[in-house]
């Protein structure tokens, strides 16, 4: 569904990781700043300050290429309690301003400012706002985009960094997708752009000239997505991610369970926390509360609950506890429903970036 005069803002902080380095230690500030692994021990460049950037340093490259480019360059590790503080701190003042908040990794996001809480009219307005809230805040500068897509605002805030904020009104939407390099366009990596580069399509300009079936073709259903994308269509919503407080699953029964049978009863809560370890598994969280919920025969809802000294993910330690919930509501009475949830949730993985797997942390 189009949705006309929408206003969004995609923020990005500059040389993320880098930047709060040289903000902490004053003696790393205008120098060539590499943070990521060692260059003795295959590591690889998480981030590294702009002075680095014209060594030819980027992000992914092996530390040891890194040094090649710039002996003379200081190799950081990575803090990533403090970068996820500083994050914390980005997210909020996005918070105050729209709940429609998409982070898109520690440093980025998109708002859809269209309503915002101070009913500000100018997207603008409220960009240069946050920059500027950013900067005292934490000391740190972002670059922003703003348009009317998700698409065109995060093209915008790449535009022009550090510490740019790119405007692009839909009136200058063409010309500014006609002139951009093929590489550019969201999700066309180094394979896509060499073969655009095979087929003589260098610029937007190129792409816009090939009909969509002919981008079908070529690409399947990213060739429609290039098709639109050119055009300045894109009508993808701001997504919130909501913050999970637990994970839950429950069975109503076909009918109503006696308590006192046990060996029934725990068959099926042993099944729901089967459930809900999967879900923990896929989501990296682990729980420290277990909270047994039962639906009496008469609609009357209970819920107990045991917090464990540590946190857990698999089944047995819910079990373990459950049984104990179970013993202290006694055998009495029939239950038309079973649940399991947990809750007071925290990460589980290594605490990393969208790509944790450039780390080499051996
Ligand atoms: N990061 C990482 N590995 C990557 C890319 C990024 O560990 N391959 C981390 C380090 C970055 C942070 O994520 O500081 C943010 O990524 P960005 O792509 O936004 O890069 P920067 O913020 O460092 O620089 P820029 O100014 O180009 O945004
Ligand atoms: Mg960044």
């Amino acid at each position: 569904m189009p949705h006309p005069g929408r206003k969004i803002i995609h923020i990005d902080m500059d040389a993320f990781y880098a930047s709060i380095e040289q903000r902490d230690r004053p003696e790393l500030r205008g120098k060539p700043v590499i943070v990521g692994g060692d260059p003795n021990r295959r590591g690889v460049v998480a981030t590294c300050s702009y002075e680095a950037r014209r060594f030819g340093i980027h992000s992914a490259m092996p530390s040891r290429t890194a040094f090649k480019r710039c002996p003379h360059a200081i190799f950081v590790p990575p803090r990533f309690e403090v970068y996820r503080a500083v994050s914390t701190q980005i997210m909020q003042i996005f918070h105050d301003y729209t709940e429609l908040v998409e982070p898109l990794s520690l440093d980025e996001a998109f708002l859809d400012v269209t309503h915002n809480k101070f009913n500000i009219p100018s997207a603008t307005h409220v960009a240069r706002e946050i920059k500027q809230r950013i900067y005292e805040r934490t000391q740190l500068t972002a670059s922003a985009g703003v348009s009317y897509n998700k698409f065109i605002a995060k093209l915008a805030s790449d535009y022009k960094k550090p510490d740019g904020l790119t405007v692009i009104t839909p009136q200058q939407a063409s010309r500014f997708l006609e002139s951009l390099p093929i590489q550019k366009f969201f999700g066309i990596g180094r394979v896509t752009a060499s073969r655009f580069q095979e087929y003589g399509i260098h610029t937007g300009a190129d792409l816009k000239s090939l009909s969509e079936e002919r981008l079908r073709e070529l690409f399947q259903e990213r060739g429609s997505m290039f098709y639109h994308y050119v055009r300045g269509e894109d009508e993808r919503s701001v997504e919130p991610i909501r913050v999970r407080k637990s994970v839950g699953k429950e069975t109503t029964l076909a009918e109503d369970l006696a308590l006192s049978e046990h060996a029934e009863v725990i068959r099926i809560l042993t099944d729901l926390a089967e459930k809900v370890e999967r879900r923990l598994v896929e989501l990296d969280l682990q729980a420290k509360t277990v909270v047994l919920k039962l639906r009496w025969s008469d609609f009357q809802l209970m819920t107990r609950r045991a917090t464990l000294p540590q946190a857990f993910q698999a089944k047995e330690a819910m079990l373990h506890h459950i049984q104990d919930l179970l013993d202290q509501v006694g055998p009495q009475g029939h239950v038309r429903l079973l649940g399991v949830t947990v809750s007071q949730l925290e990460k589980r993985g290594t605490p990393a970036h969208h790509t944790p797997t450039l780390w080499d942390l051996a």
